[in-house]
C-alpha cells in the first residue's frame, strides 16, 4: 500500500465506511436508476419510472397494436381493392394534437426538475424559544421581493421539545400572519412549554415529492475542476484547500468498485445543502452523480453551478460524463457523505495537511437547529 492509498484507509477508518459494494453502487448487470440519495433524486426518479415509462410503454403498445390490424386488415389478400382517400380531418387533428399533449404532459415536470436543479435553494431556518408565557412567535421574513415568503407552503413549522421534534399542520396547529410582509407570526393554537423550540423554515425552495420539504441555502461551496485525466476539489469555505482525486488502481479496491474508487474522495457533510461549482482545465468534462440525479459540465472557461443534499450517510459513486480522451472511462467521482463531526474533523485534517490552523474544535455543534428541523422531517415521512 502506497502513501496516497494508506489516505484513503484513514478516511473510511475515521468514519467507518469500507471499501465494499453497498446498496449505493452500481452492480454488475444491474438495471434501473441507482437509489436516489435526495428528495431532488426521488423527484426524478418518479419523473422517470412514473412518468416517461409509463407513456412510452402505452405508445409503443399502440403503435405496435395498430401496425399489426393493419398487416391484417389491410394485406392484399384481406383488402384486394383498397379505397382512393387520402384524406381524414377528423384523424389528422387528433393526431397533431394528442401527442401536442403528450409533450406538453412531459415537458411541464421537467421544466421544474430543471428549474429546482438550477436554482441554488434560498431556504432560511429560524429557531424562537417558547418562555411559557407566549404561543404567538415573530420572525424576519427578510428575502427580496421577489422572493419573500407569501404563501403558506413557504413557510413550515416544527416544534421542539424533550420528546423530539414534529411537523406541525397549518391550520390545525398554527395560524400564519404577515405573509408577504417583512414579519411573520406564528400563533400556535397549544401553548409550548418554557425551552420548547420553535423552528421555522421559510423559502420557495420546495423539494419533495410527497413530504415536501424547503431545501435551506448552501452551508458550503465544492468545487470541483476536470481535467485530463482525473477531478481537483476545492472548499472555498474552509480556506480553499485543494487536492486531486485520481482513479484507484485494481489491486487498491474491488473488482466491482474498480473505475469508480478513487484515492482522495470528496467528503460533504449529511443533510445540508452543498453548492457544487464545476470547471475545467482542459477539454469539457462532466461531472456526475447518479444516487443525486445531478450532472454537469465543467467547461474550460467557464463557471457551472448545481447542487445536491443527500438525506443519509454513505459512499456514492459517479463518473466522468463527457467524452472527453482516451482516458474518459478512468477519471471516477467518489463523494463520501459523513456526519457533521466527521466532516469537521476531517476538514481540520486537511486544513492542516495544507499548513493551516484547525477550524473546528473537537466537539462539533451537532444540535445545529438544521439538523433538529432534518430529523423532524425524516420522522414525518415515515
Ligand atoms: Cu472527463
Amino acid at each position: 500500500m502506497n502513501k496516497i492509498y494508506a489516505g484513503m484507509a484513514a478516511v473510511s477508518a475515521s468514519t467507518g465506511v469500507a471499501l465494499a459494494q453497498t446498496a449505493n453502487t452500481p452492480v454488475d448487470g444491474g438495471y434501473g436508476m441507482l437509489p436516489a440519495a435526495s428528495k431532488l433524486a426521488e423527484e426524478v426518479h418518479f419523473f422517470h419510472n412514473g412518468i416517461l415509462m409509463p407513456i412510452i410503454t402505452v405508445i409503443s403498445l399502440f403503435v405496435l397494436a395498430l401496425l399489426l390490424f393493419v398487416m391484417v386488415r389491410f394485406n392484399a389478400k384481406a383488402n384486394p381493392v383498397p379505397r382512393k382517400f387520402s384524406h381524414n380531418m377528423m384523424i389528422e387533428v387528433i393526431w397533431t394534437f394528442v401527442p401536442i399533449v403528450i409533450l406538453l404532459g412531459i415537458a411541464l415536470p421537467s421544466f421544474e426538475l430543471l428549474f429546482k436543479e438550477d436554482v441554488i435553494p434560498d431556504g432560511k431556518q429560524m429557531v424562537s424559544e417558547a418562555d411559557g408565557a407566549s404561543n404567538v412567535f415573530a420572525f424576519d421574513n427578510d428575502f427580496p421581493a421577489s422572493r419573500m415568503a407569501a404563501a403558506g407552503r413557504h413557510v413550515q413549522v416544527f416544534h421542539g421539545s424533550a420528546a423530539g421534534v414534529v411537523g406541525l399542520t397549518p391550520g390545525k396547529d398554527y395560524t400564519l400572519e404577515g405573509l408577504g410582509t417583512p414579519k411573520i407570526s406564528v400563533a400556535l393554537k397549544a401553548n409550548p412549554a418554557a425551552g420548547d423550540k420553535i423552528v421555522v423554515r421559510m423559502g420557495r425552495s420546495l423539494v419533495g415529492r410527497k413530504n415536501k420539504e424547503i431545501a435551506l441555502a448552501p452551508s458550503m461551496t465544492l468545487k470541483a475542476i476536470g481535467y485530463q485525466w482525473g477531478w481537483t476539489y476545492a472548499y472555498p469555505d474552509f480556506g480553499d484547500f485543494e487536492f486531486s482525486s485520481n482513479m484507484a488502481p485494481a489491486e487498491a479496491t474491488t473488482p466491482e468498485l474498480y473505475r469508480f474508487e478513487v484515492d482522495n474522495r470528496v467528503v460533504v457533510p449529511v443533510g445540508e445543502t452543498i453548492r457544487v461549482i464545476t470547471t475545467a482545465r482542459d477539454v469539457i468534462h462532466a461531472w456526475a452523480l447518479p444516487n443525486m440525479a445531478i450532472k454537469v459540465d465543467a467547461v474550460p472557461g467557464r463557471i457551472n453551478e448545481t447542487w445536491f443534499k443527500a438525506d443519509r450517510e454513505g459512499v456514492y459513486y459517479g463518473q466522468c460524463s463527457e467524452i472527453c480522451g482516451v482516458r474518459h472511462s478512468a477519471m471516477p467521482i467518489a463523494v463520501e457523505v459523513v456526519s457533521r463531526p466527521a466532516f469537521e474533523a476531517w476538514v481540520n485534517q486537511k486544513r492542516v495537511e495544507a499548513d493551516m490552523e484547525p477550524m473546528f474544535s473537537a466537539v462539533a455543534s451537532i444540535a445545529e437547529p438544521s439538523r433538529l428541523a432534518d430529523a423532524a422531517a425524516a420522522a414525518n415521512a415515515q
